[in-house]
C-alpha cells in the first residue's frame, strides 16, 4: 500500500485535508509561486504573456497578487497544439491525455511521473471522501484512451488499495452482467450513464436496487440535484459528485464527501480556485460566476489562471474545513441558451423533468429557428407505465413549470420510449439545428 492509502485507511483524512485554513494559504502561495516561476522560466508563452503585462513571478508576494497575473483560455492552448504549453523536455513527459471539446482542435495536456503520482494520489483521497474503503471492488466505465476518465480513475483506485474492474464506457449488457456477477461495491461512470445502465438492469429483468452497489462517484458533466434523487432512488445508493477538467489534470480536481454530499470540494493544496464575473474580476466567495484554476503542483503543464467557463461558486469548506467547495455546476457558458433573452441552462430543465410523475429524465433540447426567433423544443420520452392522457398531462405541467421558474416558453414533445440516444458517457442534450 502507498503512503496514502495507508494514511487514510488509518486516519480517516491525508495529512493535506487536516491543515487549517491558514496553514493551507501558506502551503499555497509557496506552490503558486513555484507554479509561476516554473511556467515563467519554461514556457515561452507564458513569459511573454507575462512580459506583455508588466508582471514577473517575484511580484507573486501573496495569494491576492495572483489578480495581477493574466488568464489562460482554451485558445491559448489550441495556438499551441499539440506540446507548446508543456514546461518540462519531452523525455519527462510520462502520458499525454487529449479531449475533444465540442469545436476545434483537441487540446492535448502532459503528465511527469510525479505529476501522475499526485493525480493517483487526488482520485484515492476523492474516493475516500465518497466513502469507498480499502478492499473494495469499484467498477470503472470511465472511457479509458485519451479521455482522463478511464485511466485517471484507474490509478486511484488501485492506489487506494482497491480491486479496479477496468470497464470502460459502452456495452452497456455486459456492463450489467459484470455488475451482476462480480459484485463491485462502487461504480464511477458519468450520471447519464448511470441512468442508462440502471434502465438495462431493469430491461435484463434484474432489480437495479438488488445490485451490490453502495456508492456512485459520477461526473464529467452536469447533473442536478433531481438526478442525484432518481439515480440514489432507483440503484439505491448514494450518488457522490466528482469534478474535474483534463486541463487541470483530470477528474479528482474535486470531489463531494459523501457525510454532506453538498457540492465537491476542491483540492486546494492542488489547484487555487477562483470565481470571476463578466468584467473578469473577481467575486466573494457564495457568489456566482465563472470558475478560474491555477495549478499549484504540475510539472509538465502548469496553467495559471485558467478559464474553464464553468458557472459555478465557492463555498466555506464542511466535512473537509480548509478545502472550500464548490456549488453543482449549472454548466459552461457555452452550454447556455439565450431564447428570446431569457438565459436557460439544460440543467434547469432536467432539474423539472426529474421532478414530475410520469416524465422521464431521457430528453433531449432542440434549438431551431421559426422567423427571426429562436425556438426549443424538449423531446421527452414518458414513463412506460404512464398511460397516454396521464404523459400528456405531464407534459403540459412540465411546460407550464419551465415557464414559471426559467421564465421563457419552450416547446415539448412526447417521444417513444427507447427511441432517444441513451448516453455512454457525456451525454448531448442539445442539439442546435439553427
Ligand atoms: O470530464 C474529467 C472528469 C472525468 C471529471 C471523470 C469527472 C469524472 P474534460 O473532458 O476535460 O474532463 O471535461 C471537463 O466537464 O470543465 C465541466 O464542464 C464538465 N464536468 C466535469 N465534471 C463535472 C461535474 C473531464 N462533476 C468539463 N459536474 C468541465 C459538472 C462537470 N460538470
Amino acid at each position: 500500500m502507498s503512503e496514502t492509502a495507508t494514511l487514510t485507511a488509518e486516519l480517516g483524512l491525508h495529512p493535506e485535508e487536516r491543515l487549517t485554513r491558514e496553514e493551507l494559504e501558506v502551503l499555497q502561495l509557496e506552490r503558486l509561486q513555484w507554479t509561476v516561476r516554473h511556467a515563467y522560466e519554461n514556457v515561452p508563452f507564458y513569459k511573454e504573456k507575462f512580459d506583455r503585462h508588466g508582471v514577473h513571478p517575484d511580484d507573486i508576494r501573496t495569494l491576492a497578487d495572483i489578480e495581477r497575473l493574466p488568464f489562460t483560455t482554451k485558445d491559448d492552448l489550441r495556438q499551441n497544439y499539440p506540446f507548446g504549453l508543456f514546461a518540462v523536455p519531452m523525455d519527462q513527459v510520462r502520458r499525454i491525455h487529449a479531449s475533444s471539446g465540442t469545436t476545434g482542435r483537441l487540446t492535448v495536456v502532459g503528465y511527469t511521473d510525479q505529476d501522475l503520482e499526485n493525480w493517483a494520489d487526488l482520485i484515492a483521497r476523492s474516493l475516500y471522501a465518497a466513502g469507498v474503503r480499502p478492499g473494495w471492488m469499484v467498477h470503472n466505465a470511465y472511457g479509458y484512451g485519451l479521455f482522463t476518465g478511464g485511466l485517471g480513475a484507474h490509478a486511484g483506485i488501485e492506489r487506494l488499495g482497491c480491486t479496479v474492474v477496468p470497464m470502460s464506457g459502452g456495452q452497456t449488457e455486459k456492463q450489467v452482467q459484470l455488475i451482476h456477477d462480480f459484485r463491485p461495491d462502487a461504480i464511477m461512470c458519468t450520471p447519464s450513464y448511470l441512468l442508462t445502465i440502471a434502465d438495462a438492469f431493469e430491461k435484463a429483468g434484474l432489480d437495479p436496487r438488488a445490485s451490490s452497489l453502495k456508492v456512485a462517484i459520477c461526473g464529467a458533466e452536469p447533473w442536478t440535484e433531481s438526478m442525484r434523487r432518481e439515480l440514489e432512488d432507483r440503484l439505491d445508493i448514494k450518488a457522490v459528485d466528482i469534478y474535474g477538467l483534463s486541463e487541470m489534470m483530470g477528474p479528482g480536481v474535486g470531489n463531494e464527501c459523501v457525510e454532506t454530499q453538498d457540492g465537491p470540494h476542491i483540492w486546494e493544496d492542488h489547484f487555487l480556485p477562483e470565481i470571476i464575473d463578466e468584467d473578469l474580476r473577481q467575486v466573494a466567495d457564495g457568489e456566482q460566476g465563472e470558475l478560474v484554476f491555477t495549478t499549484l503542483t504540475k510539472e509538465a503543464f502548469p496553467m495559471i489562471r485558467y478559464r474553464t467557463r464553468d458557472l459555478t461558486s465557492l463555498h466555506p469548506g464542511s466535512a473537509r474545513p480548509a478545502h472550500r467547495r464548490i456549488a453543482k455546476i449549472t454548466g459552461r457558458n457555452d452550454d447556455m441558451i439565450i431564447l428570446r433573452g431569457v438565459n436557460l441552462f439544460p440543467t434547469q430543465i432536467e432539474e423539472i423533468a426529474c421532478e414530475i410523475e410520469h416524465l422521464t429524465s431521457h430528453f433531449i433540447l432542440e434549438l431551431t429557428k421559426r422567423g427571426t426567433m429562436d425556438h426549443l423544443t424538449m423531446k421527452i420520452e414518458p414513463d412506460p407505465a404512464a398511460t397516454a392522457s396521464e404523459a400528456e398531462a405531464a407534459l403540459k405541467f412540465m411546460q407550464k413549470r419551465v415557464k414559471d421558474r426559467a421564465g421563457t416558453t419552450i416547446g415539448a414533445e412526447l417521444v417513444a420510449v427507447g427511441s432517444l440516444p441513451r448516453s455512454e458517457g457525456k451525454l448531448k442534450r442539445l442539439y442546435d439545428l439553427r
